[in-house]
C-alpha cells in the first residue's frame, strides 16, 4: 500500500490524498497531496529498476547535485530530495522496490509542450533554454568524478545503433518487417548523425556534468511563464553541451507532441527564442567549437529518440510506458521527421561537411 510507504517519509501520512500523477515515460509517480490546502505537497515516486539498477547511486547523484545547488544558489527555489524519518534518501520495500521523495511546487507548473499563443510560447521557451544553460553553469565547479555514469553511453549514438540492431536481430515479435521504411531512413542518417560521437572520442568537445533529460516539460513555469526549477535529475551525470541544448529544442522548437507525426514540425522562431536563452546563460563559458557546432544538437538528439522509440517498439515496448501497442512506433517516426527537419537549418552545412 502506497500509503505504508509515505508513511516512511511523513507522519500523519491520513493527512494526504495520493494519486497518479504526470507523463514521466520511466518510474511509477504519485502526488502526495495535503488534505489541508495550506499545507506542502510532496511527489512520491517509486524507481524503475529495469532503468535504473543501482538506485543507491542514482540517489547520490540527485543528493550530491541537490546538495551543491542548495548551497550555492542559496535563497531561489530548488530541488531537494526529502529524507525518510530514518534520514535516508530513499526507502526500501519488502517487495525490494524503492522509492523516493520530492517537494511538490505548488504554485509553478510545467508543459509537455509551449503556449499555443505565440508570444507567451516564446517567452516560456527563451527562458527555460535559459534555465537548463544555467543549470550547467550551475554545477561546473562541482567536481565531475563525484558524479556516477548513472547509465553509461545514454546518448551515445553508436551505442544506441547497436541495440536497434541486436533488436532487429531478435525481432521477438516480428515487427521489424513493417518497419523496414524505418530503419532505411535511420541507416541513411549514420554519417552525419556519428559526428558528435566522433568529436567526443576526440575530445573535441569539453566533457560536463549535463542534465541529459531536458525535456520542455522538465521546468517548472511560474503563472508569468518565467523558468523557475529544473526538475528530473534522474539522468545528471557527465555528457556534453549538445545533449541538453539538443534535448531542449527536441521538446520546445516543435508545435506538436513527441508522438504526433502528422503534427510534428519544428517552427525555427522557437528554435531561436530556446537559442537565445540558452546561450545568453553559457556563453561566456562554451568553447568556441561547442558554440559553432550546437546546431547538430537537435538533430542528433532527435535522433537519439527516434532509434530508441524503434528499438523499444521491436522489443516489444519493454522499456517506455505507453499508451497503445503503436506509440513507440508513433513517437519514433515523429522523432525521426524532426531529426531530418532540424538537418535542414542552413548553417548546419558547415558544421558537417
Ligand atoms: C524518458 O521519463 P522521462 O519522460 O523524463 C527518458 C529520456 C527520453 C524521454 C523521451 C531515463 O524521460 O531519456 O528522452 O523519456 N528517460 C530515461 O520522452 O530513459
Ligand atoms: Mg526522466
Amino acid at each position: 500500500m502506497v500509503e505504508n510507504i509515505v508513511a516512511q517519509f511523513l507522519e500523519k501520512p491520513e493527512t494526504y490524498s495520493i494519486y497518479a500523477f504526470g507523463n514521466g515515460h520511466i518510474h511509477d509517480t504519485y502526488r502526495v497531496e495535503n488534505k489541508d490546502r495550506a499545507s506542502s505537497d510532496f511527489l512520491l515516486q517509486k524507481i524503475n529498476q529495469t532503468v535504473f539498477s543501482s538506485p543507491e547511486k542514482l540517489m547520490e547523484n540527485i543528493s550530491v547535485t541537490t546538495n551543491f545547488l542548495q548551497e550555492t544558489l542559496e535563497g531561489t527555489p530548488q530541488l531537494t530530495v526529502i529524507s525518510t524519518r530514518e534520514g535516508g534518501n530513499f526507502f526500501r520495500d519488502a517487495s525490494g522496490d524503492y522509492w523516493r521523495m520530492f517537494p511538490f511546487f505548488k504554485d509553478l507548473v510545467s508543459y509537455d509542450n509551449p503556449a499555443a499563443d505565440a508570444a507567451i510560447a516564446k517567452q516560456q521557451i527563451e527562458s527555460a533554454g535559459h534555465a537548463f544553460g544555467k543549470f550547467v553553469g550551475d554545477l561546473r565547479e562541482l567536481p565531475i568524478e563525484k558524479i556516477h555514469p548513472i547509465l553509461p553511453d545514454f546518448h551515445r549514438v553508436t551505442w544506441r545503433l547497436e541495440q536497434l540492431q541486436a533488436a532487429i536481430q531478435a525481432d521477438p515479435l516480428g515487427r521489424v518487417a513493417t518497419v523496414e521504411r524505418e530503419i532505411l531512413v535511420v541507416k541513411k542518417l549514420i554519417p552525419k548523425m556519428t559526428l558528435l560521437d566522433a568529436w567526443m572520442d576526440m575530445e573535441m568537445i569539453p566533457v560536463r556534468i549535463t542534465h541529459n533529460d531536458t525535456k520542455f516539460n522538465n521546468v517548472l513555469f511560474d503563472q508569468a511563464h518565467r523558468a523557475k526549477v529544473v526538475i528530473d535529475l534522474d539522468t545528471i551525470m557527465p555528457g556534453c553541451i549538445h545533449f541538453d541544448y539538443g534535448d531542449g529544442l527536441r521538446t520546445a522548437a516543435v508545435t506538436a507532441a513527441e508522438d504526433d507525426v502528422q503534427g510534428v514540425t519544428v517552427d525555427w522562431d522557437r528554435y531561436e527564442a530556446f537559442h537565445k536563452g540558452y546561450l545568453a546563460a553559457t556563453e561566456e563559458w562554451l568553447t568556441p567549437f561547442e558554440i559553432e557546432t550546437l546546431p547538430l544538437a537537435a538533430p542528433t538528439l532527435s535522433y537519439i529518440m527516434s532509434v530508441r522509440f524503434l528499438t523499444d517498439y521491436v522489443n516489444g515496448d519493454v522499456y517506455y510506458k505507453i499508451s497503445d501497442p503503436m506509440q513507440n512506433l508513433r513517437r519514433a517516426q515523429a522523432q525521426l521527421k524532426l531529426a531530418q527537419l532540424f538537418l535542414l537549418k542552413p548553417d548546419l552545412e558547415e558544421v558537417v561537411n
